[in-house]
């Protein structure tokens, strides 16, 4: 009964999926959310793409938290629950880890289930004394957190790698929002924030040169082909990036290299010769933009760490 229960949701779920994306290749500007790129070829594509060295979003940011790890730990404090949102292999929360003697739990939450469950499983054999708790879910909906066995004494809610970043401001406000109510009374949120910059250096971090970024974004028709009944012919398509600067914000998109038609499921797209599906925006901010954003959330910006070349910002947020 509960097996079956479980499929019933599963078929709910992927069902609401396929009329998402069938909404979003519906629309004048054709789009699929950046959610489709983690698949388990995706979240690997991802890692590659973390040691690219054009990438340079996540080694400046294990710099930064490398180089300020003690004030760090001090702000998260003893016996905390720490929470983090599209958690991936959790790369740079190892360093917290290895740092913080007393927590409470780890509680990773990622859509990417196979590639969560094995890093999970890694954060275990690693840190043995830690309590691990991880959550399969779209962060962009309701999602419940599970209870520690030992009752934490804040949750601190961690958001790396500027995912944020990912998201158009509207919905990253409201994420803002959900991250205070889930850091709860006393709670704070430990988030990743990249800066604008040199066009250059963003724009080759999106275009690199051994084409890995290229794999990961094609990764997502593949994707669709594989899980949603889609028939994307991957040939076809080109990747795309460029940084517009007016609005601080990479665009990430697959260009259609002839005019042709696919399918979702039972719907038949036209795709124009040159024609682009956008795939992500990669929002690059201020930190005065950021602060703005951070307070209307409801927040304080209490620490910002960040390289000596002002490129990444590490940034601990308390509730106002
Ligand atoms: N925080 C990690 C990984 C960043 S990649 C780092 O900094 O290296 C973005 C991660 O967020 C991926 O693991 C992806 O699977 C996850 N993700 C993206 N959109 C998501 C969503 N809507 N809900 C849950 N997880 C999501
Ligand atoms: C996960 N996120 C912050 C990455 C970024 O840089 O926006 C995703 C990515 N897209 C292409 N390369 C990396």
């Amino acid at each position: 009964m509960a097996v079956s229960n479980l499929a019933i949701r599963n078929l709910a779920i992927r069902n609401r999926e396929i009329s998402e994306i069938v909404d979003g290749l519906s629309a004048d500007q054709k789009q699929i959310s950046p959610k489709y790129f983690y698949d388990e070829r995706g979240s690997q594509l991802f890692d590659d793409i973390t040691q690219l060295p054009e990438y340079y979003l996540t080694n400046t940011e294990l710099g930064i938290m490398r180089d300020n790890i003690a004030e760090i730990t001090a702000n998260v404090g003893k016996q905390a629950s720490l929470i983090e949102f599209g958690s991936g292999s959790s790369l740079k929360t190892r360093i917290l880890l290895e740092h913080l003697s007393q927590l409470a739990a780890y509680v990773p939450v990622d859509i990417s289930s196979e590639h969560l469950h094995a890093s999970a499983q890694q954060i275990r054999d690693q840190f043995p004394h830690v309590d691990v708790l991880p959550v399969v879910a779209d962060f962009t909906r309701t999602f419940s957190l599970p209870k520690p066995m030992v009752m934490p004494v804040r949750n601190i809610i961690y958001f790396s790698g500027s995912t944020i970043g990912n998201f158009e401001h509207d919905m990253a406000m409201e994420l803002l929002r959900v991250m205070y109510q889930e850091a709860g009374a006393g709670g704070a949120l430990l988030i990743g924030i990249d800066l604008q910059k040199d066009p250059n250096v963003i724009e080759n971090a999106y275009n690199d040169s051994a084409g890995i970024t290229a794999e990961f974004n094609l990764n997502m028709l593949q994707h669709l082909n594989r899980d949603y009944g889609a028939n994307f012919d991957i040939n076809e398509f080109a990747h795309s990036a460029n940084y517009d600067e007016n609005e601080g914000r990479v665009v990430i998109e697959l260009i259609s290299q002839t005019d042709q038609i696919f399918e979702v499921g039972d719907t038949a797209f036209d795709i124009a010769d040159g024609e682009a599906i956008l795939t992500e925006y990669s929002y690059k901010y201020t930190l005065e933009g950021f602060a703005a954003m951070a307070n209307a959330a409801g927040f304080d910006v209490e620490k910002v760490w960040t390289d000596a070349k002002q490129l990444f910002s590490v940034q601990f947020l308390t509730r106002l």
